[in-house]
């Protein structure tokens, strides 16, 4: 079984966050540490340490982080003028917390997206 990360206690409720969404699968909420002017990180409750562990049996769960995302993304004002959804993963991609996560990130032009 994979380790726990800090983003069980965020979904528990255990530690504040700026929670914009939660259901019974999903959660969202804002980035402590901005990379954009929207910087939102959308969760699935269940714990998924990296994306190499994503299983069949989680497709509709890893689709939900992309329809939740869409309408966070119109929530926000960022629908129309464009935003960016990325999922690191592991060392080289820039995973720091082992629990997968999908950035929206958006409010502005972005960059070039390897740096
Ligand atoms: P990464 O893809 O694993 O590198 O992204 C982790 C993100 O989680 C990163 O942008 C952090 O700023 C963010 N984060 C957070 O929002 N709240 C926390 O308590 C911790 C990390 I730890």
């Amino acid at each position: 079984m994979p380790e726990e990360t800090i983003f069980r206690k965020i979904i528990n409720k255990e530690i504040p966050s700026d929670m914009l969404y939660q259901d019974d699968y999903v959660t969202a909420f804002r980035d402590i540490s901005p990379q954009a002017k929207t910087h939102i990180l959308i969760i699935p409750n269940k714990l998924i340490a990296t994306a190499n562990d994503i299983e069949v049996e989680d497709e509709l769960l890893v689709g939900k982080l992309y329809t939740v995302a869409k309408q966070l993304a119109k929530q926000e004002g960022i629908a129309e003028s464009g935003y960016r959804l990325i999922m690191n993963c592991n060392s080289d991609g820039g995973q720091e917390v082992y629990h997968i996560h999908l950035h929206l990130l958006g409010g502005q032009r972005l960059g070039k997206l390897v740096s």
